[in-house]
């Protein structure tokens, strides 16, 4: 710890300051205060305009297009975790700074402080829906940071250890240029003042944080006096156990173990941020879960469909360990979004919009919604960034109304071709007029596998097309629907490079087995396949190349949902290579050619590799 450097700083002749490290760790505790701070006004006010949240989220939808392809997929759960977490390390790092330089001079730290308010602020405002509201949350953020830093740098400078002795020599330095003790005179050869860059009484305000009436009052809890020197400047009174420089003097008046005053005093602001920093973020938190809506989301009772979804047949579901199950549950359904936080949106306040191109604008609210004639039905949703074989795909049991009866009512426009839907969030998703009205179940659904859409599913009301890849048609937390063209509006995705056309591809995916090693004999490969609205005709299995084999086929209630198949396998000991392909009702075999999922749709054979024991 006590490297010539740390010594020169902490003891040297001339004006002291505290180490880089006490500084460094200001900084991280006036950043946590000010996050601290700016989560509880958050939960006070708009939750999703904690500045971190919206530094993460922006961050998000300023993703380029060059890392589109790993983003998209980034969008599971976990990953937007890592991303909050980076986020939190980046803000430690440059806080650590802040706090190095406000030790330097506590105007520079404020003004790093300044910045990291004013990216927060940009953040917050530019999120959609942002109202003057969402500037409060960073404002009393960066108001509490600077009250802490000021603090901290202050019990920082009270904590130093006295004036060095004179006869201290540094290593292999040239002597320092002032043999007796000059506390007031600036020494401009150590080195520091490179550093520090301002006068010396600039350097006292540094310490200070303040004017020179601020700094008499409160700062030493009354023994200010001796902490001053004849020219003012602050020091720790000679209680120093540690941190004596170049160790080559007795620390003066030694004593072992006894924190000095100041240092305590350090310690005791340092604990006070800490205590700050927590109770504020644990408070802000809560006061943000208290604003979501599962409760809501609990009391909704659902009303009976007036068309049930058609009865499973048996053998829907072959059972095979390993295969995907036919329904899929809401806990493990996929999800794919742009939101850190997600939308909480009230069905008592939930209304949906349809304008645009229409005849009549309509105004849907969540009573109405209900009163509607509801249609049950299994549907597949597709990730378009799902790759082949990946995991972003999955069925469930939709209620909701009929979008097109919706849209009709309000009568579109001839020239019409696009339904660009938006969040709650500001998420856009652009489906084809005429898909929607083509007579699928293209359904404004309010429930997922029998109980309301979980939040992180769109509660309360989402989009469900059958045929159609989730970005171009599954909107959740659904608020407005505007009647317009392909050639005039863009959607979220489409303005970042994907197609606006994106039917869903026709693909399978072998579920069993998943690789590794299997014992020889007969082995099921199994799997899923779909091509939702028009169905799956024939899965075919091969293994090393060889020639193709039909799968059977496991039953389906309808075209819109996946279909199970398996194959059963002479296993033959040795590594071995399968893959699958599937054939649609509409004769289409999916294709050999592999495309990344970028911009719309992997394709190729899904394929494992397995080793088959010799008994
Ligand atoms: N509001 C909103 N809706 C959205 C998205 C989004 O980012 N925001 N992502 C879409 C995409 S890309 C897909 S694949 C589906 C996924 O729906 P799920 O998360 O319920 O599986 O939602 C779609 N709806
Ligand atoms: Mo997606």
């Amino acid at each position: 710890m006590t490297s010539p450097s740390t010594a020169a700083e902490a003891g040297g002749p001339g004006p002291r300051r505290p180490r880089p490290l006490t500084g460094a760790a200001a900084g991280v505790l006036t950043a946590a205060v000010a996050m601290g701070v700016a989560q509880l006004f958050a939960g006070l006010t708009v939750p999703q305009a904690s500045p971190v949240l919206a530094v993460g989220q922006a961050a998000i939808d300023l993703t380029p297009s060059a890392v589109k392809n790993s983003a998209i997929s980034a969008f599971g759960t976990s990953d937007k975790n890592w991303l909050l977490g980076g986020i939190l390390v980046v803000v430690c790092a440059l806080a650590a700074l802040v706090g190095v330089l406000a030790i330097q001079r506590l105007a520079f730290g404020m003004w790093g402080l300044a910045l990291f308010g004013a990216v927060g602020l940009a953040a917050a405002l530019t999120r959609p829906n942002a109202t003057a509201t969402n500037v409060l949350p960073t404002v009393a953020g960066v108001a509490a940071g600077a009250f802490a830093l000021s603090r901290l740098v202050r019990a920082a400078y009270l904590a130093l250890p006295p004036p060095a002795p004179e006869r201290i020599v540094f290593g292999s330095g040239p002597p320092s240029p002032s043999a007796s003790p000059t506390p007031a005179s600036p020494a401009s050869s150590d080195g520091r003042d490179a550093a520090g860059g301002g006068s010396d009484a600039d350097r006292r305000d540094a310490a200070e944080g303040g004017s020179d009436a601020d700094r008499r009052d409160g700062a030493g809890g009354g023994n200010d006096a001796d902490r001053r020197d004849g020219a003012g400047e602050l020091r720790a009174p000679g209680l120093l156990g540690i941190g004596v420089p170049g160790g080559t003097g007795p620390p003066p008046a030694a004593r072992p173990g006894a924190p000095s005053p100041g240092r305590r005093k350090f310690l005791t602001s340092a604990s006070f941020a800490v205590v700050a920093a927590a109770v504020s973020e644990v408070g802000g938190r809560e006061l943000s879960t208290r604003k979501n809506v599962s409760a809501a989301r609990s009391a909704l009772r659902l009303p009976a469909p007036s068309v049930r979804a058609p009865a499973m047949p048996a053998g829907t579901d072959l059972r095979i360990p390993g295969l995907s199950s036919f329904i899929t549950p809401n806990g493990e359904f996929y999800r794919v979004d742009t939101d850190l936080f997600l939308p909480q949106v009230d069905p008592g306040n939930w209304q949906l919009r349809i304008h645009g191109m229409v005849a009549r604008e309509v105004v849907v609210s969540f009573g109405t919604l209900l009163r509607q004639p509801l249609i049950e039905d299994y549907v597949t949703l597709t990730c378009v960034s799902n790759p082949v074989s990946g995991p972003y795909v999955g069925n469930a049991k939709w209620l909701g109304a009929r979008l097109a009866d919706l849209i009709r009512s309000a009568r579109p426009l001839a020239g019409a071709d696009q339904l660009l839907c938006t969040s709650a969030d500001g998420f856009t998703s652009g489906t084809p007029l005429a898909v929607v009205l083509d007579g699928r179940d293209a359904l404004l659904a309010v429930a997922m596998n029998g109980e309301a859409l979980p939040i992180e599913h769109g509660f309360p009301a989402r989009l469900v097309v059958p045929g159609l890849y989730g970005y171009v048609s599954a909107c959740k937390w659904v608020a407005d629907i505007e009647v317009t063209t392909f050639s005039s509006a863009y959607s979220y995705w489409a303005q970042r490079g994907w197609s606006q056309q994106a039917p869903i591809k026709t693909e399978s995916r072998i579920d069993v087995p998943a690789g590794g090693t299997v014992a020889p004999g007969r082995v099921p490969v199994a799997g899923v396949a779909w091509a939702q609205h028009k169905g799956i005709a024939a899965v075919e299995v091969r293994v090393d190349h060889g020639p193709w084999h039909e799968a059977t086929l496991a039953a389906v209630p309808g075209i819109d949902s996946w279909r199970q198949w398996v194959w059963h396998w002479d296993a033959t000991p040795g590594s071995h290579l399968i893959e699958a392909r599937a054939t649609d009702a509409g004769g289409y075999t999916q294709t050999s050619a592999e495309a990344p999922p970028e911009p719309n749709g992997a394709t190729g054979y899904p394929s494992v590799n397995v080793t088959v024991r010799r008994s």
